[in-house]
C-alpha cells in the first residue's frame, strides 16, 4: 500500500500515514520528498524511531547542522530533563533554551548558514501542553496587502540569539561556540524565494531584529507586527504530540513555537537539524553595536 498523504486543515501541513520512515524504499522517499516541498510540515504520527532511524531520514534531505558544534551530535535532546533525572529550574541556561523555543522562530537563522529542515520527535511528553506550533509563512507573504510587499521587498534583518534571548529578559553567556557571532550577526531578506518551489515567503521569527536603514522603534514596530500577523490561523497548526510521532518542517518557510506546560514534569524531544544549502541560506554577517556584546554559548537550540 503506498503511503496515504493527507494534507491539513490548515494552509501548510499533511499528515502522512501508511508508512514507515525506517525502511523507504524509493517510490515512498519521492513522494515524502515532493509532499515535503508541497505542504512545508510534515507529519508522521507513531513511528517510534530509533535514533539511527532519525538520523538516516533526516540525511535524506540533506547534510546534518552540527548541533551545538559537535560532530557527533547528530539528534540532541531538547528537554527539561537533566542527566540525573531531574527537570531544569528557572534560571538554568537549558531552561532559559526552552523558554526560548516558545517564541515563534526557524532554526539556525542566527547562524551564518540557516537551516533547511528539523525532524523532531516526541520521547516523554507531559499530561497536558507543550504542543508544538507551526505556521506557514508561505501564505503571510501571500496574504500582505501589495503596499506592505512594496515596503519590505528589498529590506532585510540582523538575527541573533543574544537578541531574541534578550527579549525574554536572558542574557547568552555561557561556553563557547555554537551561536555565537563571531563574525557579527547574519543579516538576512525579510522575503525568501524558495530555491524548489520558487514561492516566496516571510523570513521573520524572534531572532529577527534589526533593519539596516532604518530606526530600531520602526524596525520593530514592523518585526513586531508581521510576526502577529503571520503566525495567525488558517496558517497555524498546533500539534499534541504522542510518543513516538514525528513531525519534520521546512525551516526556509514556516515558522515553529514550543507550548508551555507544567516544567515540573518530563517532556523529552529528540531533534535533528538538516543543513541549509550554502547556495540560498548563507548570508554574509556583518557587526554592529547591538551585536557586539554577544557572548558565545555551548547549548543554544
Ligand atoms: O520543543 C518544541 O516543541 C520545539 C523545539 C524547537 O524549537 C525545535 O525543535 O527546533
Ligand atoms: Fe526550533
Amino acid at each position: 500500500m503506498p503511503p496515504t498523504i493527507t494534507p491539513m486543515d490548515t494552509t501548510m501541513g499533511a499528515t502522512v500515514t501508511d508508512i514507515d520512515l525506517a525502511n523507504l524504499d524509493e517510490t515512498e522517499w519521492r513522494m515524502v520528498e515532493d509532499a515535503f516541498h508541497e505542504h512545508a510540515m510534515l507529519l508522521f504520527p507513531q513511528q517510534n524511531l530509533t535514533d539511527e532511524a532519525q538520523i538516516n531520514f533526516a540525511l535524506r534531505f540533506g547534510e546534518m547542522e552540527l548541533l551545538r558544534g559537535d560532530p557527533e551530535a547528530k539528534a540532541v535532546n531538547i528537554s527539561n530533563q537533566k542527566a540525573d533525572g531531574s527537570v531544569m529550574q528557572p534560571g538554568e541556561h537549558g531552561y532559559n533554551t526552552l523558554r526560548g523555543n516558545e517564541g515563534w522562530h526557524t532554526d539556525s537563522s542566527y547562524m551564518p548558514l540557516a537551516a533547511k529542515a528539523s525532524v523532531l520527535s516526541a520521547q516523554v511528553v507531559p499530561s497536558s501542553g507543550g504542543e508544538t506550533a507551526v505556521a506557514d509563512m508561505r501564505d503571510a507573504y501571500d496574504k500582505l496587502d501589495q503596499e506592505m510587499k512594496d515596503r519590505i521587498a528589498d529590506l532585510s534583518a540582523y538575527h541573533s540569539l543574544y537578541q531574541s534571548q534578550a527579549k525574554i529578559g536572558v542574557t547568552v553567556k555561557t561556553g563557547a561556540g555554537y551561536g555565537f557571532h563571531t563574525k557579527g550577526a547574519p543579516l538576512r531578506p525579510l522575503v525568501y524565494t524558495h530555491p524548489v518551489t520558487g514561492r516566496k515567503s516571510l523570513f521573520i521569527g524572534r531572532h529577527a531584529y534589526r533593519i539596516p536603514g532604518m530606526d530600531d522603534a520602526e524596525a520593530k514596530e514592523l518585526l513586531d507586527g508581521l510576526l502577529e500577523f503571520a503566525c495567525q490561523p488558517p496558517r497555524t497548526y498546533y500539534h499534541a504530540w504522542r510518543p513516538g510521532d514525528v513531525m519534520m518542517w521546512d525551516n526556509r518557510c514556516t515558522l515553529h513555537a514550543a507550548r508551555p506546560y507544567d516544567y515540573s514534569e518530563p517532556r523529552v524531544m529528540r531533534h535533528t537539524r538538516i543543513a541549509g544549502e550554502p547556495a540560498n541560506d548563507l548570508v554574509a554577517t556583518a557587526r554592529d553595536e547591538a551585536a557586539s556584546g554577544f557572548e558565545p554559548s555551548s547549548s543554544n537550540l
